[in-house]
């Protein structure tokens, strides 16, 4: 392994003569870019406590009124990116959004690809292509790139949910734009999670059609989901009880740029998670426990909570309730890094 050459041992003339023609040396930046065995990682094992952030957002929603806002959200962003860049990971955004009683967010689409996972709040619902999606705790609700889609609550009290987009991506492929709407008319009176997919393997005989849309599911219910990881448990003794989000027509990932997916943690349960190129980010649904990702010390967790760890990395979380299990959701770049062939 030779020492590569520096910037500095280069004559000021020659790198000047370089810079007016928007030339740059590989070589001094050559480890920077390539290093040896494992990547550089700008993402930074960090947790946003709910008890911290819930009332600077609702502070947020007596300074700020809708109209000034367009989407009322404080962005978790990763310092290890730049705070300005509103990455959690190198592809994913978070925010939390608040919204509150009989306040709706208007109507538009953009190039973006959104989930929402519902925090704490009841009677809000988003309007996807004319289709009202429920949003109840733990949800997961998918707004596809180019999809028209409004957010409305009609209950009492603040709704409060974490966005999950591609942003980052898509922002630095250039390709980042919206479109403002009218308001939207519903086509249906509740969205196709109760119908078209109510339950795996089973469809309408009537009325039902095969679709080649990106995202033909629009709302994963938290309940079905916890249904299905304690189901699993029963029948699992001894292994992670995890599950991918898949599109129920193709069996893909829910987008091309973020992989969503759950955990199970037994009662007092401590799982060291395969190791894994991607970064990821873990949203409470249930339970308290701790994180631990290399050697770094150990952090705790509770509901509501949402953490961030880079690629690379050896993640374990332990649940430390002696009764009740603990359940995650999940967000990472696993398509991505299948589709580019670097997982
Ligand atoms: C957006 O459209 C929403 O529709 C939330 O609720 C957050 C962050 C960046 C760009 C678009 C929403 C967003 C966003």
């Amino acid at each position: 392994m030779t020492q590569l050459g520096t910037l500095e041992e280069l004559p000021q003339d020659y790198r000047d003569a370089l810079t007016q023609l928007n030339l740059v040396p590989l070589w001094p930046s050559m480890r920077a870019v390539l290093p040896y065995n494992v990547p550089t990682r700008k993402t930074q094992t960090l947790t946003w406590h709910y008890e911290d952030v819930r009332p600077l957002l609702l502070q947020a929603g007596d300074l700020t009124p809708m109209e000034k806002a367009e989407r009322r959200v404080l962005v978790l962003a990763n310092p290890g990116h730049g705070l300005e860049n509103m990455q959690a990971t190198p592809g994913i955004y978070l925010g939390l959004q608040l919204i509150l009683p009989n306040e709706t967010a208007p109507n538009h689409r953009h190039t973006p690809n959104a989930v929402r996972i519902i925090i704490e709040g009841e009677g809000a619902y988003t309007t996807v292509n004319g289709e009202p999606c429920r949003m109840e705790r733990g949800d997961l609700i998918l707004t596809p790139s180019g999809l028209w889609h409004e957010h409305h609550h009609k209950g009492e009290g603040p709704i409060v949910w974490l966005d999950v987009l591609d942003l980052p991506l898509i922002y630095q492929l250039e390709g980042s734009w919206a479109i403002e709407g009218q308001p939207q008319n519903h086509t249906m009176s509740k969205d196709k999670s109760f119908s078209e997919y109510s339950a795996c393997g089973i469809v309408p005989n009537i009325n039902f059609e095969r679709t080649q849309q990106k995202a033909p599911m629009l709302r994963y219910p938290w309940q079905k989901t916890r249904q299905c990881l304690l189901a699993m448990a029963e029948h699992l003794s001894d292994t992670l009880i995890r599950i991918n989000y898949v599109n129920p027509e193709n069996g893909q990932s829910l987008f091309p740029s973020i992989g969503f997916g759950a955990i199970m943690l037994l009662p007092g349960e401590s799982v060291t998670l395969p190791k894994r190129t991607t970064a990821c980010v873990f949203h409470v649904v249930e339970g308290h426990g701790q994180l631990r990702v290399d050697t770094l010390e150990s952090q705790p967790w509770q509901e509501k909570d949402t953490f961030s760890t880079p690629g690379y990395s050896d993640i374990t979380l332990t649940n430390q309730d002696p009764l009740q299990p603990a359940f995650f959701i999940t967000a990472d770049e696993e398509p991505l890094h299948t589709y580019l062939g670097i997982y």
